[in-house]
């Protein structure tokens, strides 16, 4: 039996011009199916463009959005924003998020909701998910969106697949820049029970996907001036695309 190539692409961050040199490259085909592992949005040149574009591209292909601790954001603000509640105002880069959402129609904004929080490849044995697994999940839901339903704080373990990084020796997860030595990050510890775990948001300035034991990071820092990359899952294995960036954007 053959299998449909799964193609991974790591976090775009409004680099358009380099998401469409990319996808030029893996030449698509009809059976193929696109995962993008979250953060389309923010820091780079073109974050409208490429909601938009990315929409119109799942409008002709098989295309799965990972939502990304960006899109998570700005999905919060524009509920508290629907809610007219005062936590709105009390976010972080508030005009970033009404600049972006002034940008977009409705149809990209539901789009960009589309965003789920992890996709499974049995088939590859593989799991997409924007950030990582951590060290409490066992197992997953075959259906993301079963998680909304958990109860808050079983569903909090489960949305730390947005923005994990280093994980301390109590389990407890640390934020960018408060990382102690006895610290590590998940992956070099993620024992695959999960299956393989491609996944982006941590920026690695690397010529080549960083591999794990059991895990690949895909984002290369496209917006930072490094690579915009994809991996193709194939019945032949896994290959590597990389696309320069065209400057440093961030
Ligand atoms: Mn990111």
């Amino acid at each position: 039996m053959t299998h449909a190539r799964h193609i991974l692409i790591g976090d775009v961050h409004g680099c358009l011009t380099e998401l469409q040199a990319l996808i030029d490259r893996i030449a698509p085909q009809p059976e193929d199916i696109f995962i993008f592992l979250g953060d389309l949005i923010d820091k780079g040149p073109e974050s409208p463009g490429v909601v938009r574009w990315v929409r119109h591209f799942a409008e002709v292909h098989q295309v799965v959005l990972i939502e990304g601790n960006h899109e998570e954001k700005h999905r919060r603000w524009r509920h508290h924003m629907r809610q007219g509640s005062p936590i709105a105002n009390t976010m972080t880069g508030i005009e970033r998020m009404a600049a972006l959402t002034q940008a977009l129609n409705a149809d990209d904004i539901a789009f960009l909701e589309t965003g789920q929080l992890y996709y499974c490849m049995p088939q590859y044995q593989a799991l997409a998910v924007h950030a990582g697994v951590p060290p409490a999940i066992e197992s997953l839901p075959a259906d993301p969106r079963e998680i909304a339903a958990y109860p808050r704080k079983r569903r909090d373990v489960y949305m730390q697949m947005l923005r994990i990084r280093f994980v301390s020796p109590e389990g407890k997860l640390r934020h960018l820049g408060d990382e102690t030595e006895d610290d590590r990050y998940w992956a070099t510890f993620y024992d695959g029970r999960l299956g393989t775990v491609y996944f982006g948001h941590q920026v690695f300035m690397t010529h080549a996907p960083v591999a794990f034991a059991h895990a690949v990071g895909l984002d290369l820092g496209a917006v930072h001036g490094g690579f915009l990359a994809a991996a193709i899952l194939s019945d032949d294995g896994v290959t590597y695309i990389l696309e320069p960036a065209r400057q440093v954007y961030a």
